[in-house]
C-alpha cells in the first residue's frame, strides 16, 4: 500500500507538471485581436469598437461596453457577435482621454470569457455620452479565468484514479 501511494503521489505530481508546461491557453477561446488596437491613440473615436477570439462565440448573453474617462457608457445599442467577433455601436466621442472596452461572452464550448482593453482619444469631441458606467462596472480579470484550480483538479482526478486503479490490484 505504501509503495502503490507513493507511486500515486509521483504519478499526481507527473501529470500536474505536465499540463503547467501545456499552453493552457488553447484549451479555452482567447481574444486574438481588438479594432481599434489597444492602446492606439485616435484623433477621431471609432463607430465601433470589435474584439476578435480564436473560435466561434455565443450570441446569447453577450456583453461589450465602452466606458469614457469621465465614467460614462459610450457605447449603445446591444453587442452583436458574428462568428468569432464580438462587437458594439460607439456614440460619437466626448472628452479626450482613455476609453476602456470590456467585454463578456461565451464560447462555443460553453466558457464564458472576459477582458478589457483601452484605446486613447486625443482630440476632444462634442458628443453626448450615455448613462454613468458606476453601476455597470464590474471588475473582470484581465484574461478570465485563473490557470491553477484546473492544474489541481488535473492532478487530484489523475492521481486519485491511479491510487484506485492501485488499490483494485492489490
Ligand atoms: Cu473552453
Amino acid at each position: 500500500m505504501t509503495r502503490s501511494l507513493r507511486l500515486a503521489f509521483i504519478a499526481a505530481l507527473v501529470a500536474a507538471m505536465a499540463l503547467a508546461g501545456a499552453p493552457m491557453a488553447s484549451a479555452h477561446a482567447a481574444r486574438i485581436a481588438a479594432a481599434p488596437a489597444e492602446n492606439t491613440a485616435l484623433a477621431a473615436g471609432p463607430q465601433r469598437v470589435s474584439a476578435t477570439f480564436n473560435e466561434q462565440m455565443q450570441p446569447a448573453f453577450a456583453a461589450m461596453t465602452v466606458v469614457g474617462p469621465d465614467a460614462n457608457l459610450w457605447s449603445v445599442g446591444d453587442p452583436e457577435v458574428t462568428g468569432a467577433v464580438l462587437s458594439v455601436g460607439v456614440r460619437p466621442l466626448g472628452p479626450a482621454g482613455t476609453y476602456t472596452v470590456n467585454y463578456r461572452v461565451t464560447s462555443a464550448d460553453g466558457h464564458p470569457v472576459s477582458g478589457w482593453w483601452t484605446f486613447r482619444l486625443t482630440v476632444a469631441a462634442t458628443g453626448t455620452p450615455g448613462p454613468s458606467a458606476a453601476k455597470q462596472a464590474e471588475p473582470a480579470d484581465r484574461d478570465g479565468i485563473p490557470v491553477w484550480p484546473f492544474l489541481v483538479a488535473g492532478a487530484v482526478i489523475i492521481g486519485g484514479g491511479i491510487l484506485w486503479t492501485a488499490r483494485r490490484r492489490s
